[in-house]
């Protein structure tokens, strides 16, 4: 078969499989478009700014565990694809992004809509391209879904320019089944003495602790990591990328670890004798002072990037290689050995943890006549019966979700951890709706954040997502008002948000539905008429208590055992 380049990526995009492509036309890539236009295998949508198109592509990468793939012209259509990548990369999501260039003679001369995007996303994508010859496009497009969704996954952008899209040249074309890249070995298994190292550990352990991160939903190791826990009786605990990993209405999950972290998971870090790290990779939102984290431990650490392994804590028994084969190995040495964690040690442990649980740290005043925050999200849970997929954008109400919605499931808690991006929520929503029709998205964000990425309410109408967004509208941005309330004797500074627009009008303008809830009492039912709506979008706008903060806290530069405390369980805690 004989193709032009423009031919050549689509037909690479059908051959790799690929059924959406998020993007926005340019210049540069108008050859693209017109080979797009073409066929309807790779179904396009049309987002409303380039920001939406990487964030769609990374929600539906991280509810289907397949790459999401972006398309954007040259120049500033690059450059607005910049804090999508950046996203995917912190947390390490396989996403490609295909851009224009300006043709091949003219780079470097300030052409018009010309930008360096392979010098600007180097530090921010796992790896990049430029692709001068239109023989070499097709296998650097395999190489870039290679490398995107191998090891640890991540970014990959490919900048094509004008002139190798050119449908004046025809070229033979063949997709590559495989591709090697010399350098480029991601390992798979761990090394069997260090597994074996870490087991003899994990079974004289008397104070066990499992922090498990989002390593194990990249490595779709959440039914073997909960066999793997369930056969040692061992307390476990989710980073906020991990939540999912492992079901959390489980006895056995003390809940989410770190600054939002619960006092029973933090207390048992800062308390354990053996800590087994699983995909996670010591961030510091979770270590807080690194010189007091897990002061008793022995740590194991199975990673497959050797680049997180003692990056930020120095660990014991380090494991390179994918959680899923490592947690099987693990298993299998447990089933033979004659060693068991020891029943009396380990029955003081769940003890001990059952009185720090007992203090209820994530209790709030259930009787306000203001709307809280977390009732909200208490029944947004019950309501979708623990089913939905549900994506955040970045502050309070992101953390309220991660505390008080109990996912039981992998890859149905879409958030931005490493970067904390505002203006991700709704975008990536599309993103996951595309990828799951017939599943209920919701969308809970901040009056803040939502409006970062509003224009996408268009994309939903246009490709009929129907999502639930839940605006927990404080009036602030409460995240940066308790840190300037706690740490700047609330001297809210530029945080107060005065002229806000009326979300149900806008809404309604988008086309969609809008509702506004003012009360505690109408809450549940507001929640249950939008979900009635199952062919609409619909913003519902709860006004809630703008004093409410976040706890517990480990605020910055303290250790695990020292948490701020809600006004709400610190009683409790005097008599625990
Ligand atoms: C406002 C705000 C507050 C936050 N507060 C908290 C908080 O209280 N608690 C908290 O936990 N986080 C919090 N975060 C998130 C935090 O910033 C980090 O994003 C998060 O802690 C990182 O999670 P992780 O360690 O699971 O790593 P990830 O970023 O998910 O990285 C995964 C790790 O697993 C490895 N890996 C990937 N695939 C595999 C595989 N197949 N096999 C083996 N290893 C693999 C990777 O190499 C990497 O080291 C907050 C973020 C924001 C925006
Ligand atoms: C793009 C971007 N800009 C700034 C920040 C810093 N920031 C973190 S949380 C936050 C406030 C968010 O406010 P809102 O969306 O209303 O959420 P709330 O905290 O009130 O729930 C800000 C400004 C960020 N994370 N992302
Ligand atoms: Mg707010």
């Amino acid at each position: 078969m004989e193709l032009n380049g423009a031919e050549i990526v689509v037909q690479c995009l059908k051959d790799e499989g690929v059924e959406y492509l998020f993007g926005y036309p340019g210049g540069a890539v108008l050859h693209i478009y017109d080979a797009l236009f073409k066929q309807d295998a790779v179904k396009h949508i049309l987002v409303r700014h380039e920001q939406g198109a990487t964030h769609a592509a990374d929600g539906y990468a991280r509810s289907t565990g397949q790459p999401g793939v972006a398309l954007v012209t040259s120049g500033p259509g690059a450059t607005n694809a910049v804090t999508g990548i950046a996203t995917a990369y912190m947390d390490s999501i396989p996403l490609v992004v295909l851009s224009g260039q300006v043709p091949t003679p003219v780079i470097g001369s300030d052409a018009f809509q010309e930008a360096d995007i392979v010098g600007i996303t180097r530090p921010c994508v796992k790896h990049n391209f430029l692709v001068k010859d239109v023989h070499k496009l097709a296998e650097t497009i395999k190489k870039a879904f290679y490398i995107a969704t191998t090891g640890r996954p991540g970014p990959v952008l490919v900048d094509i320019p004008k002139d190798v899209t050119s449908p004046a040249i025809k070229i033979p074309y063949e997709y590559p089944k495989t591709v090697t890249l010399r350098s480029y070995n991601p390992a798979v298994k761990g090394h069997r003495w260090q597994i074996r190292k870490a087991v003899d550990l994990l079974l004289e352990a008397r104070r066990p602790m499992i922090y498990a991160g989002g390593g194990v939903i990249l490595g779709n190791a959440s039914a073997v990591l909960t066999d793997f826990t369930r056969l040692l009786g061992f307390p476990i605990t989710n980073t906020l990328m991990g939540l999912g990993g492992y079901p959390g209405t489980d006895q056995q999950f003390v809940g989410m670890l770190g600054m939002h972290g619960t006092y029973e998971a933090n207390m048992a870090m800062h308390e354990c004798d053996v800590l087994l790290a699983i995909g996670a990779r010591f961030d510091d939102r979770v270590t807080g002072k690194i010189s007091e984290f897990c002061p008793r431990a022995k740590i194991i650490h199975i990673d497959v990037d050797p680049a997180s392994i003692s990056k930020t804590v120095r660990v014991d028994i380090p494991i390179v290689g994918q959680v899923g084969p490592v947690l099987e190995d693990m298993i299998e040495m447990i089933r033979s050995s004659t060693k068991v964690p020891d029943p009396k040690a380990l029955s003081d442990w769940w003890t001990q943890i059952a009185r720090w649980r007992g203090i209820d740290c994530l209790r709030y005043d259930g009787n306000s006549s203001i709307i809280k925050p977390q009732y909200v999200i208490e029944q947004l849970y019950e309501a979708t019966a623990g089913a939905a997929f549900v994506t955040s954008d970045v502050g309070q109400h992101q953390m309220w979700t991660a505390q008080f919605y109990k996912f039981d499931q992998p890859r149905r808690w879409i958030n931005s951890g490493g970067l904390g991006t505002m203006g991700f929520g709704l975008p990536a929503a599309i993103g996951v709706k595309l990828a799951h029709p017939e599943s209920e998205v919701v969308c809970v964000t901040g009056e803040a954040s939502i409006v970062m990425c509003i224009q996408e309410l268009s994309t939903a109408l246009q490709y009929m997502t129907p999502i639930k967004i839940v605006n927990l509208n404080n009036r602030y941005m409460g995240m940066v008002r308790q840190w300037q309330e706690f740490n700047y004797e609330s001297r809210y500074s530029h945080s107060y948000l005065a002229t806000l627009p009326d979300f149900v009008k806008l809404a309604e303008s988008f086309g969609h539905v809008g509702m506004r809830i003012e009360k505690p009492s109408e809450v549940r039912a507001a929640l249950e008429a939008a979900f009635e709506l199952s062919d609409r979008t619909v913003f519902l706008d709860f006004i809630t208590d703008s004093t409410e903060n976040v706890y517990p806290m480990i605020e910055a530069g303290k250790g695990h055992h020292d948490m701020r405390l809600s006004p709400c369980s610190s009683v409790e805690r005097e008599l625990a």
